[in-house]
């Protein structure tokens, strides 16, 4: 009894003096916050920063690396050898993005295993459009002018996200996805101008595919999106979801003109007193039930992404080897 009064003491004062110092970092934090100041990996931040950080980052990671798959399939069928190294170097740039991001999650104390890990039980989530098949070559193209469309559109505002290591990581991976965007407008307006009616019925169905899954990328309605109103008060996300998804509406259906395609949205229409296009609603459930892991592909892809990881483990065992032999080698001279 008289041990635990001694003790309760001291350990009361050092937790209260403990959480004074920590509301006057968490103020500093805030105030940098306000100010617009960027926040390296070394600066104090709350826990739940962090972790709201290295769970949107993986998840990113994640997305552009099992977003390899469904391009990647048609390397070997690309129809000329033009097209094969350009969409030969979009997939290599979109490892290098994976890259980019698991390192600048990484500088946030979570190691890439862990993350890797996450990804393979399940536990962590990957874009919902990567689980859509790749049917024709018209698809590469709509992959393209679509999905990396709506990639930039999401990510240029992260070039100018608080945490410093991302929005560094943005943006050159902003100034590669504008190529990548480019690339697929530009093999869609060749197959529509140069190409024979079967040919501009395909781009025709692969925009009617991949339509939908485009919009949903930019995440559930501002009304249901969990981390939304936090992660814009840190200065995370800059614009919101259903405003970067408006965005986008209003730079294809313009885009779609140019290139002679209708998406698939008969609601879809100028409306000039928002100065915006009107859009018909979003299958919400179809949302859900793919970001759940019952999409079209949601097996085909986490399983080929196991089998790579387990497939290149005498890579990484050779990689420690030879790392361990030249330590060795190092303290011996
Ligand atoms: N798919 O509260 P919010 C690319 C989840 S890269 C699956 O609004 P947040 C390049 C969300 O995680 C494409 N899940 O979430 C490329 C959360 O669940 P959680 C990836 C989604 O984070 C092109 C829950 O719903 N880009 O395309 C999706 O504030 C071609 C509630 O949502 C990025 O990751 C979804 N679409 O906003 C590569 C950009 N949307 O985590 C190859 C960075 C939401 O609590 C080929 N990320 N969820 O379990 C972001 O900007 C944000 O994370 C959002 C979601 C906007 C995606």
């Amino acid at each position: 009894m008289y041990t635990q009064a001694m003790d309760t003491g001291p350990k009361e004062e050092r937790k209260a003096v403990r959480s004074a110092a920590e509301a006057e970092l968490e103020a500093r934090f805030e105030s940098h916050i306000d100010e617009g100041d960027f926040i390296e990996a070394k600066d104090w931040m709350p826990e739940h920063y962090r972790k709201t950080l290295v769970r949107q980052i993986s998840q990113h990671a994640h997305s552009e690396i099992v977003g390899m798959l469904p391009e990647g399939n048609w390397v070997t069928r690309a129809p000329t050898l033009k097209r094969k190294a350009i969409l030969l170097a979009k997939v290599q740039d979109e490892g290098g993005h994976g890259l980019y991001l698991y390192a600048a999650a990484e500088t946030l104390g979570t190691s890439r295993d862990q993350m890797i890990d996450a990804l393979h039980s399940g536990r962590a989530k990957y874009s919902s459009i990567f689980n859509y098949p790749t049917l024709s070559w018209a698809d590469i193209g709509v992959i393209g002018w679509l999905v990396d469309g709506a990639a930039i559109m999401n990510q240029v505002p992260l070039t100018r996200c608080s945490y410093a290591p991302y929005a560094r990581a943005m943006v050159r991976i902003c100034r590669e996805e504008s190529f990548h965007q480019r690339q697929g407008f530009d093999a869609l307006n060749v197959m529509m101008r140069e190409g024979t009616a079967a040919q501009k019925a395909m781009v025709q169905d692969a925009v009617d595919r991949w339509w939908w899954p485009s919009l949903m990328m930019f995440g559930p309605p501002d009304g249901e999106s969990t981390h939304g109103a936090q992660s814009a008060r840190w200065g995370i996300k800059r614009i919101s979801n259903d405003d970067l998804r408006q965005k986008f509406v209003d730079a294809t259906t313009d885009q779609a003109k140019v290139l002679g395609v209708t998406p698939p949205d008969p609601l879809l229409k100028w409306n000039d007193d928002r100065g915006h296009y009107d859009f018909g609603p979003i299958d919400w459930a179809e949302f859900w039930r793919v970001v759940g892991g019952h999409g079209p592909c949601n097996r085909e892809r986490l399983d080929a992404r196991i089998k790579a990881w387990d497939d290149g483990a005498w890579v990484r065992d050779a990689a420690m080897a030879y790392a361990r032999k030249q330590t060795m080698k190092k303290e011996a001279a």
